[in-house]
């Protein structure tokens, strides 16, 4: 146990050659700064815009308090905390979910697809948690069937329902919703990777096996804060139009 923060009321040093501890510590603050960013703001919001950016501040509050316990996890263990990634993902990605849902509402988006995307996020996640956490030896078969989750959450937004509703609102939302679906399609593709680095499977040879921590935190930081930022600008955008 060499590179100590605080655990616990213990003091010890971070490393400085410890880029997983950096980001984990950086991922903390910017995921702090970007709850205290949305919640602040809310009040310049009426009530149809304003639950949109409530989730934004909760999803990186979620993750700014999982952060804070992975940066004390990694720091005692130097091991990567995957069960809180987890519990975090499980929370967060639904509520992105979520945010789909309510911007599409003004285009008569109906809580079916709400749930059908929840349901579709849930099935990645623990479908994927198998895989990494629980039954390592088969981390191919629950790596495939998390890969079909996701890509029914890609086919809604950008050919499916979501899709139709976010032609037929137009305007703001439908600029927003389009970045919102290459943050799904690209953003969210790093963790499959990652997943793949991880665990032994077919693809072993073809993807580098390694800590991808710092890509996993990196990509957290775009696709949460980011994310909330794109919600927040349509916001801001719909309220002076
Ligand atoms: C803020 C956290 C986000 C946006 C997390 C997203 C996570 C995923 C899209 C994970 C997907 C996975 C697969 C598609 C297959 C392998 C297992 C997972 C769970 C890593």
């Amino acid at each position: 146990m060499t590179n100590f923060m605080f655990i616990s009321g213990m003091v010890s040093k971070l490393s400085p050659t410890d880029y997983v501890g950096f980001t984990f510590f950086v991922g903390c603050m910017a995921m702090m700064a970007a709850s205290a960013f949305f919640f602040l703001s809310l009040s310049q919001f009426d009530k149809k815009w304003r639950t949109s950016v409530l989730v934004s501040g909760l999803i990186t509050f979620i993750a700014a308090v999982h952060y804070f316990y992975m940066r004390d996890y990694w720091a005692a263990f130097g091991e990567s905390p995957t069960f809180f990634r987890y519990v975090d993902w499980v929370l967060t990605v639904p509520l992105m979910c979520v945010e789909f849902y309510l911007i599409l509402k003004i285009a008569g988006a109906k809580q079916s697809l709400l749930w059908k995307m929840i349901i579709y996020s849930l099935i990645m996640l623990v479908t994927g948690y198998f895989g990494e956490v629980v039954d390592t030896a088969n981390a191919s078969i629950w790596g495939a069937v998390s890969g079909l989750a996701y890509f029914a959450i890609v086919y809604e937004i950008w050919l499916g329902e979501a899709s139709k509703l976010a032609k037929a609102a137009g305007g703001n939302v439908l600029a927003a919703h389009k970045i919102l679906c290459w943050f799904v399609l690209v953003g969210w593709s790093i963790y499959p990777l990652g997943y793949m680095m991880g665990t032994t499977g077919w693809y072993n040879g073809i993807v580098p096996a390694g800590n991808i921590d710092v890509v996993y935190n990196i990509a957290d930081a775009i696709n949460k804060i980011g994310f909330g930022l794109v919600i927040y600008t349509l916001a801001v955008k719909s309220q002076t139009n």
